[in-house]
């Protein structure tokens, strides 16, 4: 096969891809001669062909130093490698040979590149003998594998990611897609740009920013989703839209169909059921029923719930009745969050699968034992994430090893999570960051490479295999996973199995397995068969292009446009009984924990558009920090009169596993009854913001993913006496003690956003404790508005400025003097003077960032539209905004649609 690529357009330039979501992008990464890196899309890349979101284009402003953990640490303490590794072997020995292997648990991450998950699992699986390894993908793809499991036999996604451009129905249900998958909405919209019969519905209880671009939203009653997708399944029946090819013959297919009838309600029941209005509900299954060409993608609004696995078949179930999936433009899409959550599933991080898609048959087992040569193999499958921490806590796990993932913030019942790590003798953090949540509890902690520092393969959403290339050399002492992982496995008595050199053997040892007694797909095998990469030598390894899997044999490779196999189940080939696709009745049932008088209120929880999970990347850049710099309680105004909550002000959000402390904000696109914070901060970045405390831990029976979208709570106003803001120059000032503040950084200062339930006698004092007093001070203050102004300058230069106010609408943007701190150049009496003011001279508030590429606020974007912009271009050509990755381009049309509304 042709596996050499393009040599780099410019000197340096190397082939990589994104660390961040999976959609998997090409990046083209280089370092210049101040170790300054840049990014752009990389143009060939059959993800992304040269597009980059907000987050890729930021890499560069997140790979420095700054709070990398570069040595490693024993009890706190900085140690050497050799201490650390044997402090780790000899602990998980001690336990393995006093209480057995089960008493030992691996925790990782669709964020550790395929090789190193590989040595992990087989590390686990094969050599300490129990499957207690589990990855955090249990709370992001579980159901989704089940789903695909039953329906297909195998763990597969069919479609790709052309499929969305050549649709003429795109579904997305339970997906952010604008925000949480940037590149894959640009391929979507730029087709819909093209081809303007296409339509998009978007199925959410939410109006995101996804659903405001759509041509239906569904704003459906959270959990309801195998409800209307059972009546969608009854209403194509009953119009005759079987397709030919799956007409049911067999007893079985016949029987299952007559069961999803049986449970299927008829759409004005459906209507009901999800608090639909008939009218929409009917014209979706209208629009479904009379476009051959949809493709149905989904994400968690899916996944994680407490009938996550039936949500998935009851979607697959539609598209298999229809006959609509593994052709150009039809399938149900599941796009995966990790950059390698593919990579993952593909190795057997899972702890209910055994590795390359076999499970725990004796006939597997033997297999992979004999593969492998190892000593033992996990007889069956290990405890899935939250039962295993809850083990931890209760006692029975009593070593955890902790990778590439942030579980004291990311888990539901975080605080539990806490206690367990409290209770464990042997905690085990690899991650790249010294601080985080988790790096608190850990006894050992080994310094990980990161992006840019390592080498080996991802796998993204469409089966495509993307290298990571390293394009620097490690900070401090880093070392990249699968190193760090042999080395222990060496020095517990492992010697033979873990003596890799280099990622490529470890890549080849994984391809191999997946053909071992595997004929192949559609030959009665499985699927997942990376023959065609099996034996690659160096340059090979080197310049490995882009390939989707299966590629057992070189034959398949030069298929398609791109290479490898673009869709799968297209004339059956699947490792069902009959190779073709299984229906799966499913019925819909309530969530897990509904709500009652004492907790009257259902909490969603996600993403929001720059930020990525536990912040502790995408927190250092100040560009991705100005989108929303503040966790907010998304609520409906009705709500908040009923709960007398204002806009801006202090929730309490509490659930009977614990509670935060957040500022309410109003949003109309809420349903009632229903709030929405996001998940990124944590204890690092914010008071009590960490809303996995608050999460409910129940899990879906089958898959074991945790109902991180649905918890039933409480909300309860908390009066402020004073809310206010701090900008500072100096980058180790600590967290003021409020109950309420959140950490934001910036380029030479850092800020603190923060409410305090009683005010100080002195806010002089107060500010001049924390803040300092050298040089001079001006003050201002108007105690009558509660308002109170604090700045020090030394030689003319701002170093630290306070804003006080009761109210905190009173409270001025603080832009302009992040730009004062940045700039450190003396000011003038006229600027000293705007201080006090609260405003810049001569300037107007730009409003609430909406691009973060060139910092372009709300008032900004808003005042062009009023100029005569009236479409995105025009808004792009007028003030920059949407100009560079895009991501804002969804924002930006809304507010171009709102203005028109209100003009009318
Ligand atoms: N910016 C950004 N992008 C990311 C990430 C990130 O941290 N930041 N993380 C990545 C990862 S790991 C993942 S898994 C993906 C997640 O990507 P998405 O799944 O798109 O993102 P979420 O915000 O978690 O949730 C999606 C939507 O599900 C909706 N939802 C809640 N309950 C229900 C329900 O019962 N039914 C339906 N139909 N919808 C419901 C929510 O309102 C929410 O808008 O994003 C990836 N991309
Ligand atoms: N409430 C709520 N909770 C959720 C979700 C939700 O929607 N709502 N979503 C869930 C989902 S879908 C996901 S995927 C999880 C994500 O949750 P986490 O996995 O906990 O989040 P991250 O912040 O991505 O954590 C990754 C960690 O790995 C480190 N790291 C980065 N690269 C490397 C590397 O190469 N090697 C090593 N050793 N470390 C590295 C980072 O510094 C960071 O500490 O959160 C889940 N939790
Ligand atoms: S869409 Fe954005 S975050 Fe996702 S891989 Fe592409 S550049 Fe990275
Ligand atoms: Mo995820």
């Amino acid at each position: 096969m042709n596996t050499s690529i393009q040599p780099p357009r410019q000197p340096g330039e190397v082939h990589t891809t994104c660390p961040y979501c999976g959609v998997g992008c090409g990046v083209l990464a280089r370092m210049d001669k101040d170790n300054r890196v840049h990014v752009r899309g990389d143009p060939e890349h059959p993800a992304n062909f040269g597009r980059l979101c907000s987050k890729g284009a930021a890499l560069g402003e997140t790979t420095g130093l700054n709070g990398r953990l570069l040595h490693p640490r024993v009890h706190g303490q900085r140690t050497d490698w050799d201490t650390a590794l044997a402090t780790v072997a000899d602990g998980l020995n001690r336990v393995i040979r006093r209480d057995g292997p089960e008493a030992v648990g691996f925790y990782v991450s669709g964020q550790l590149l395929t090789e190193d998950y590989y040595v992990a699992n087989k590390l686990m699986k094969g050599y300490i003998g129990s499957a207690n390894i589990d990855t955090n993908s249990r709370l992001c793809m579980a159901s989704s594998v089940a789903g695909h499991i039953r329906a297909f036999g195998e763990d597969l996604v069919p479609g790709c990611y052309e499929d969305l451009e050549r649709a003429d129905l795109v579904v997305l249900t339970g997906s952010n897609l604008a925000w949480c998958h940037p590149v894959l909405y640009q391929r979507l919209e730029a087709a819909r740009a093209r081809r303007p019969g296409m339509r998009v519905v978007v199925i959410d209880p939410r109006e995101t920013e996804t659903a405001a671009q759509a041509d239906l939203h569904l704003p459906l009653r959270p959990g309801s989703d195998v409800a209307l997708w059972n009546g969608l399944f009854r209403r194509l029946v009953e119009t005759d839209q079987i397709h030919r090819d799956i007409r049911p013959e067999t007893e079985a297919a016949d029987s299952n169909l007559k069961r999803i009838l049986h449970e299927a309600g008829d759409a004005d029941a459906v209507a009901s059921a999800c608090d639909l209005n008939p009218r929409a509900l009917h014209l979706f299954y209208d629009w479904f029923a009379g476009t051959e060409r949809t493709v149905s993608v989904y994400s968690q609004g899916v996944n994680q719930s407490s009938q996550g696995t039936d949500k998935v078949n009851a979607i697959i179930n539609v598209h298999i009745l229809t006959g609509r999936l593994g052709r150009p433009g039809c399938g149900p899409f599941s796009v995966t969050g990790q950059p390698n959550a593919m990579g993952g599933r593909e190795v057997g991080g899972l702890s209910n699968q055994l590795a390359a898609h076999m499970g725990f048959s004796q006939g597997d087992r033997i297999r992979v034992q004999r593969y492998w040569d190892s000593p033992r193999i996990a007889r069956q499958p290990g405890m899935k994430a939250v039962e295993l921490f809850r083990a931890a806590a209760q006692g029975r796990v009593k070593a955890l090893w902790i990778m590439a993932t942030n579980p004291v913030v990311s888990l539901p019942d975080a605080d539990l999570v806490k206690r367990a790590l409290a209770r464990c003798e042997l905690v085990v953090v690899s991650d790249c960051i010294a601080n985080t949540d988790t790096t608190g509890y850990a006894h050992v902690l080994m310094p990980a490479a990161a992006w840019g520092e390592k080498s080996g393969t991802v796998t993204n959403s469409e089966r495509c295999i993307s290298r990571q290339r390293a394009f620097r050399t490690p900070a401090g002492e880093a070392r990249p996973d699968w190193w760090i992982i042999s080395q222990v496995a060496r020095l517990m008595g492992f010697d033979r199995g873990f003596a890799y050199g280099s990622p490529r053997e470890i890549f080849d040892e994984h391809a191999r397995l997946t053909a071992v007694h595997n004929p192949g797909p559609g030959m009665g095998g499985r699927t997942l068969h990376l023959g065609a990469l099996a034996g690659m030598n160096a340059k090979q390894w080197d310049t490995l292009q882009p390939v989707q899997w299966p590629c057992p044999g070189p034959g398949l490779d030069t298929a398609g446009p791109g290479r490898g196999t673009q869709r799968l189940a297209t004339n059956g080939g699947l490792p069902t009984e009959d190779g073709h696709p299984r229906l799966h009745p499913v019925c819909a049932e309530t969530p897990g924990n509904t709500p009652d008088a004492r907790f009257p209120l259902v909490l969603n929880t996600g993403r929001t558009r720059d930020h990525w999970h536990t912040l502790t990347r995408t927190g250092l850049s100040v560009s991705l920090s100005t989108h929303q710099p503040e966790p907010r309680c998304d609520l409906h105004p009705e709500d908040a009169t009923r709960f007398g909550l204002a806009d801006g002000h202090l929730v309490r959000v509490r659930s009977a596993w614990g509670s935060v402390l957040l500022r309410a904000r109003y949003q109309t696109g809420q349903r009632r009854g229903e709030l929405f914070v996001p998940m990124h901060w944590n204890d690092c970045y914010a008071a009590q913001a960490r809303i996995g405390a608050v999460a409910n831990p129940i899990t879906d029976p089958i898959s074991g993913q945790p109902e991180l979208k649905h918890t039933p709570v409480a909300v309860e106003a908390v009066p402020a006496a004073a809310y206010g803001f701090v900008l500072s120059r100096a980058d180790d000032l600590p967290p003021p003690e409020t109950a309420y503040w959140v950490r934001i950084n910036g380029h030479a200062h850092q800020r603190f956003v923060f409410a305090s339930t009683e005010a100080p006698d002195s806010w002089r004092d107060w500010a001049g404790r924390w803040l300092g007093t050298e040089g001079t001070v001006v003050e201002m203050a108007d105690r009558a508005r509660g308002v109170y102004r604090f700045a020090r300058l030394v030689d003319d230069r701002l170093v630290a400025c306070l804003f006080i106010a009761a109210d905190p609408a009173a409270l001025p943007g603080c832009d302009w003097l992040a730009g004062l701190l940045d700039n450190n150049r003396p000011l003038g009496a006229e600027e000293r003077l705007a201080l006090l003011a609260g405003r810049p001279a001569g300037e107007a508030e730009t409003g609430e960032t909406v691009c973060a590429c060139f910092g372009v606020g709300e008032r900004i974007i808003e005042s062009a539209v009023a100029a005569g912009a009236h479409d995105t271009e025009a808004v792009t050509r007028h003030c920059k905004a949407g100009g560079y990755c895009g991501s804002c381009r969804p924002a930006i049309n809304a507010i171009i649609q709102r203005l028109a509304r209100s003009a009318a």
